[in-house]
């Protein structure tokens, strides 16, 4: 089975999603540099730099990070984490006036929006290809990035209510079963590696710890392809790197649910 990293230094035998070529899988994990408040001054902002900011917690950024790690662009695009509860003025004011992240300065402009961050960096940097040119995997990737706001649209609308899981989170859940099951080439939606997975990751790593732990409900039961979908992600040192504590999430959860 394949593993990706970002890195290019071709080495120790893991296939590109898109290309088979093989290319190494040594990860270098960076010391993440601290959160940015009200009381933080702005970096040198458009000197040439590409940043990307963030927020370490943000599930949409998460997305842009991933992307940038597997990518192997640790180098070339800076990160910049935010506090977002204490969030420094001039982020609004100088780098991104929607005022939140994750967005991305390059080439003296600054792009917001998760999804079309992802394709972004993806076509406009180098590093592995994160979507196949195959276009039947093309077109299921659009319809895979439609429904991701639905998806975690049901997921959050479930966790408030003390019922049970809900049927709109079993079809959902069972929706990306059926589309983990479309292509037989690989683990992951496009059966190789792909923006796909990068899309939904932060997502279901959130949900899959907050169903379990509050409505007792294992997403991966009965859906094996999900199970390796999970188990195969989390070998991808890339995405590894930019998980979260699990307990800090829930905790965070919690809070925001009046359960803490
Ligand atoms: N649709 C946006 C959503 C980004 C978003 O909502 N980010 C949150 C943090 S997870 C944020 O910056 N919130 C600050 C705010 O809304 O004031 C995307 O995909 O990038």
């Amino acid at each position: 089975m394949q593993n990706i990293c970002g890195n290019h230094t071709y080495q120790c035998g893991h296939r590109s999603p898109s290309h088979g070529q093989l290319y190494s899988c040594s990860f270098v994990k960076e010391v993440l540099p601290p959160s940015l408040d009200s009381s933080s001054e702005p970096p040198a902002l458009f000197d040439g730099t590409s940043r990307l900011y963030i927020a370490y917690i943000c599930p949409f950024a998460q997305r842009t990070w991933i992307t940038r790690n597997v990518k192997g662009l640790q180098e070339k695009i800076k990160l910049v984490p935010i506090d977002l509860q204490n969030r420094p003025a001039w982020y609004k004011e100088k780098v991104y006036s929607a005022n939140k992240v994750p967005s991305l300065e390059y080439n003296n402009e600054v792009k917001g929006e998760s999804l079309d961050l992802i394709k972004y960096i993806d076509e406009a940097f180098e590093g592995p290809a994160l979507l196949p040119d195959d276009p039947a995997k093309r077109q299921f990737a659009e319809e895979l990035f439609s429904y991701t706001d639905d998806f975690s649209l049901a997921n959050y609308k479930s966790l408030p209510s003390p019922a049970d899981i809900g049927d709109e989170v079993v079809a959902a859940y069972d929706k990306i079963e059926d589309a983990l099951s479309k292509f037989d080439d690989g683990p992951f939606f496009l059966g190789q590696f792909s923006l796909v997975d990068i899309a939904y990751a932060p997502f279901i790593e959130r949900f899959q710890i907050f169903f379990a732990e509050l409505k007792n409900y294992d997403i991966t039961s009965g859906r094996p392809k999900l199970a390796l979908w999970i188990e195969e992600l989390n070998k991808i040192d890339a995405y590894k790197h930019t998980r979260q504590d699990p307990q800090e999430l829930l905790a965070r959860m919690k809070k925001r649910l009046g359960i803490a």
